[in-house]
């Protein structure tokens, strides 16, 4: 009889302790590291944040992710290739600051006249998600966004393009190539550099999405800001392929729904933020907003035209259809610009 008692007590025993085994492997954590390189204020943290606790919530806890916001893990030049090398298993790329490396994407940093970020994220992801162009396929790529359009900020009233001339303006990428067609001096650096580069009179001002004015204190150095509407600057959150490949399919379903809801979210934080930014700054450094009038938007037009032939020349080059992609830039924003 004690013998019988013993082995039913070791059955007990062994069931309990695999019970406890399979539901601690189930419960078991995926833990990733996400990096990204401008302060945390700024709205490429800011929805960075956002998806990490989405997918916390959508996975029930099983995915936790550790976000570096400021360059704390990767900055921006190491980026891209620390993402490829596995340093961090996420991470966000602002195209511009990789010239010639995205032959397809660049296109959404041309003058294509978007008037919010929300337009031109959704333009941006649903472009991505039908070429999925081979610039990109080193990587998987979890959402696009942009920023709003690009607006003047600078240490003096910019009230005409002779007001540009020959001043150095921060920019990056195409819109740098904006920025010496309009006669100014275009100096190019990761955005976490320009506050530095102001304060030292190494740059007069800086043309980017206006809710930088209030998220890096632009406002304080920059009280003169001029409405220009000029091109968005395109984003990727990007993820190490080894890393993707090592989900589980439910959870790379979780990622795969996010991505044009992430894009979607991010351009419409944005367009709020700007507003809340520009209203802000009024308020609190009585800055100065001047808009381009008409006939210099129409000069400002004439004078970046020659920037889409030249990307159609590079998409052509790199074996592009590059009329194909415009097409569906120029579609895809008469259906997110209603
Ligand atoms: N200036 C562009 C885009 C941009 C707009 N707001 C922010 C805030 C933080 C980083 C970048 C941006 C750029 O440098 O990518």
């Amino acid at each position: 009889m004690k013998g019988l008692r013993a082995g039913i007590a070791a059955l007990m025993m062994i069931f309990v302790m695999s019970f406890m085994a399979v539901s601690g492997a189930q419960a078991s954590e995926i833990a990733l590291k996400y990096a990204n390189f401008p302060p945390a204020p700024t709205f490429p943290c800011v929805q960075m944040e956002r998806w990490a606790q989405e997918v916390a919530t959508r996975t029930g806890g099983v995915v936790q992710v550790t976000t570096y916001p400021g360059s704390t893990l990767l900055d921006a030049k190491n980026m891209l290739r620390g993402v490829m090398q596995g340093q961090a298993d996420i991470g966000c790329i602002s195209l511009a600051y990789h010239p010639g490396v995205f032959p397809l994407l660049s296109v959404m940093e041309l003058p294509h006249g978007f008037t919010s970020a929300e337009s031109a994220s959704r333009t941006a992801w649903d472009l991505y998600a039908k070429h999925q162009p081979a610039e990109l396929d080193k990587v998987k790529v979890l959402t696009m966004f942009t920023s709003a359009p690009s607006q003047f900020m600078a240490k003096k009233p910019i009230r005409t393009l002779a007001d540009l001339k020959g001043t150095e303006i921060r920019g990056a990428g195409l819109i740098s190539s904006v920025l010496e067609r309009l006669g100014a001096t275009p100096v190019s650096m990761p955005m976490p550099e320009v506050p530095e580069a102001v304060q030292k009179g190494i740059i007069q001002g800086l043309l980017t999405s206006f809710e930088v004015l209030k998220d890096m204190k632009f406002a304080e150095m920059c009280k003169y800001e001029t409405v220009a509407n000029l091109p968005v600057y395109p984003f990727a959150v990007i993820m190490n392929k080894k890393r993707w490949d090592s989900l589980p399919e439910d959870v790379k379903k979780v990622f795969d729904d996010l991505s044009a809801e992430q894009a979607q979210w991010t351009g419409q934080y944005m367009d709020t933020h700007v507003e809340t930014a520009l209203a802000w700054s009024k308020e609190t450094y009585n800055v100065e907003v001047y808009t381009f009038d008409d006939a210099v938007q129409a000069e400002i037009a004439r004078l970046t035209a020659p920037l889409i032939d030249e990307w159609i020349a590079a998409a052509a080059k790199a074996g592009i259809d590059a009329q194909a992609v415009l097409n569906d830039v120029a579609a895809l924003k008469a259906t997110y610009e209603q």
